[in-house]
C-alpha cells in the first residue's frame, strides 16, 4: 500500500487563482510570553513583513479582523474560564491562586500583559475567516495568529489559551455540512480532536510526533467515539521524518479522507514546528516539504482556511508561512529574500529556503505502511453515512453536546445568523478597524473589496488601510 516516490518540485497553476483573504493585526507581534519562553508572536509580524515585501498584497485581500468578544469565545469555552482570562494580569495574579491551577496557567501558559487581547485577536481572525468563507467572499482564508490547537473548553494547554480553530469550525458548520480539520504541527491537535470527538460533522486528522512527546495523545487507535467513530484520524510519527516520507503518507491519507468524507470546507493547521531545525520539534521537513501539504490540500479546490500554530525557530517559520502564502496565491516566491524589516534574522544567506538536515529518519517504510494500512482499512470498512446532506443548512444544534450547550448562544456568533449576516453588508467605503461597530456582529463586506479605506481602487484586488499603505511604503523606503 505504501509507496515512496521522489519529492517533486512544487508547481502552481495561476489560471486556477482563488480569492484569498488574509487576516493580520498589527498589534499581534507585540505580545510577549516572557523571557525564556519559546512561543514568540513576533514571528507573525516577521511573516507579515516578508509577505508584504514579496508584494503578495497585490494578490490577496488583507483584513484586520475584529477581535472576538467574550460572548463569542464562550461559544466553545466556559464563562468562568473566559472571565478568568479576561481579568487576570501579571499584577493581580496572586488573587487567582485557585484559578491558576484549575485553568492550567503557569510555565507553558504564562499570564502575560495583554493575554486576553492576544486571544481575541487570534480567535477573531479565524472566526472572521470562517464567516467570509461562509458568505462566499473568499475561497481561502489565512490567519497565522490562529492555529492554537491545544486550548480546551476550560483549560489552557501547550502555549494555547483559547481555541480559534474550534471557534472557526463552529462558524463554518453554520453553512458547511462537513468540515475536515488537518493538523501538520509536530504536536498532536488534541484540543480540536477532543471538541469534536463524538461528532460526525467534523473529521479531524493530525500528523504528529508520538512517543514521549507533548501532549502524549494521538495514538493510531484513537479514532473517535459514538457518532464520531472513524471521524478522528491520528498519524503518530517518529523522529526525523523527511519530505519524501511525509508526502508519501500525507497524500494518500488526505485523498482517502476527502474521497470518503466529502468535506465542503477544510481547515489546515500549518504549525511550523514540523520543520527541520525547529527548537522543539524533531522532524526533518524542508520548507518545500512542509509547503507540499498546503499545495496538496489546495489542489482539491475545496474552500479552505489556513491557520498558524507552533514553530520555534522563528526565521524558518516566517520563511515557510510566507512561501505558503505565495502558493495559496498561485505564486512561487523567488529564493532571494526581499529587503524587509527583519532582514538580519535571515543571515548569512538571506535566502527563503529552509533545508532538511542529514538526521536519521526513524520512520521506516514498514512503519509508515502499517499506519497507512490502518487508516485506509478503518475508512474502507465503513461507508460514511453523513448526518447532514449537502443541501441542508444546519441550524439545529441539538446534538452538539460538548461544543454547544446553549442553542441560542450558538446562533449569536461571529457572522450573526445567516439572516443577520446578509443584513450587515458594509458600504464600499467602510472597511475593517472600525472601533464604533458592535463587536457582537461580524461586519462582513461581500463586495469584491477592490478599494482601500478612501474608496480608491488600487487595481490589484487589494484592501489596505492608509496606515498599511504607509507601512509598506516605509518598508520599501528602508530597502532603497
Ligand atoms: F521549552 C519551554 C520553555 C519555556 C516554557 C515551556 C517550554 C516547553 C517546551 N516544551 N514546553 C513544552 C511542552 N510542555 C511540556 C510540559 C511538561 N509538562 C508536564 C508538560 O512538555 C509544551 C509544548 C507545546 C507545543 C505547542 C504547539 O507547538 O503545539 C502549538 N501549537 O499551536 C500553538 C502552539
Ligand atoms: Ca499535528
Amino acid at each position: 500500500m505504501y509507496v515512496q516516490l521522489p519529492f517533486d518540485e512544487l508547481k502552481v497553476d495561476p489560471s486556477r487563482k482563488k480569492r484569498v483573504a488574509y487576516f493580520y493585526d498589527r498589534d499581534v507581534g507585540n505580545y510577549f510570553y516572557g523571557t525564556g519562553h519559546c512561543m514568540k508572536p513576533h514571528r507573525i509580524r516577521m511573516t507579515h513583513s516578508l509577505i508584504m515585501n514579496y508584494e503578495l498584497y497585490k494578490k490577496m485581500e488583507i483584513y484586520r479582523a475584529k477581535p472576538a468578544t467574550n460572548e463569542e469565545l464562550t461559544q466553545f469555552h466556559t464563562d468562568e474560564y473566559i472571565d478568568f482570562i479576561d481579568r487576570v494580569t501579571p499584577d493581580n495574579l496572586s488573587m487567582f491562586e485557585r484559578e491558576q491551577i484549575i485553568f492550567n496557567v503557569g510555565d507553558d501558559c504564562p499570564v502575560f500583559d495583554g493575554l486576553a487581547e492576544f486571544c481575541k485577536i487570534s480567535c477573531g481572525g479565524s472566526m472572521e475567516g470562517a464567516a467570509r468563507m461562509n458568505n462566499g467572499s473568499c475561497d481561502v482564508a489565512i490567519n497565522y495568529a490562529g492555529g492554537l490547537h491545544h486550548a480546551k473548553k476550560s483549560e489552557a494547554s501547550g502555549f494555547c489559551y483559547t481555541n480559534d480553530i474550534v471557534l472557526g469550525i463552529i462558524e463554518l458548520l453554520r453553512v458547511h455540512p462537513r468540515v475536515l480539520y488537518i493538523d501538520t504541527d509536530v504536536h498532536h491537535g488534541d484540543g480540536v480532536e477532543e471538541a469534536f470527538y463524538t461528532n460526525d460533522r467534523v473529521m479531524t486528522c493530525s500528523f504528529h510526533k508520538f512517543g514521549e512527546f507533548f501532549p502524549g495523545t494521538g495514538n493510531l487507535n484513537d479514532i473517535g467515539i459514538g457518532k464520531g467513530k472513524y471521524h478522528a484520524v491520528n498519524v503518530p510519527l517518529r523522529d526525523g521524518i523527511d519530505d519524501a516520507s511525509y508526502k508519501s503518507i500525507f497524500e494518500p491519507i488526505i485523498s482517502k479522507i476527502i474521497e470518503w468524507y466529502q468535506p465542503s470546507a477544510i481547515v489546515l493547521q500549518c504549525g511550523g514546528d514540523s520543520l527541520s531545525g525547529d527548537r522543539l520539534g524533531p522532524f526533518n521537513l524542508s520548507m518545500r516539504g512542509h509547503a507540499n501539504c498546503v499545495s496538496y490540500v489546495k489542489s482539491f479546490g475545496i474552500p479552505m482556511m489556513v491557520v498558524g500554530g507552533g514553530g520555534y525557530t522563528i526565521r524558518n517559520v516566517a520563511r515557510t508561512w510566507a512561501f505558503e502564502t505565495g502558493l495559496l496565491n498561485d505564486v512561487i516566491l523567488p529564493k532571494e529574500l526581499p529587503y524587509n524589516g527583519y532582514f538580519e534574522y535571515y543571515a548569512p544567506l538571506y535566502e527563503l529556503d529552509v533545508r532538511s538536515s542529514n538526521m536519521n529518519n526513524a520512520n521506516s517504510p514498514e512503519y509508515l505502511d502499517k499506519i497507512l494500512t490502518s487508516v485506509i482499512t478503518n475508512l474502507d470498512h465503513t461507508k460514511h453515512a453523513p448526518s447532514v446532506q449537502m443541501h441542508d443548512v444546519p441550524y439545529d444544534m441539538e446534538d452538539w453536546g460538548d461544543v454547544y450547550e446553549d442553542e441560542q448562544d450558538s446562533r449569536d456568533t461571529k457572522g450573526g445568523s445567516m439572516y443577520a449576516r446578509d443584513k450587515i453588508i458594509q458600504p464600499d467605503n467602510e472597511f475593517y478597524d472600525d472601533e464604533d461597530k458592535d463587536y457582537g456582529e461580524r461586519n462582513i463586506d461581500v463586495t469584491n473589496g477592490n478599494s482601500n479605506s478612501n474608496g480608491n481602487s488600487n487595481g490589484g484586488g487589494v484592501v489596505l488601510t492608509d496606515t498599511e499603505m504607509k507601512e509598506i511604503e516605509l518598508l520599501n523606503k528602508v530597502a532603497v
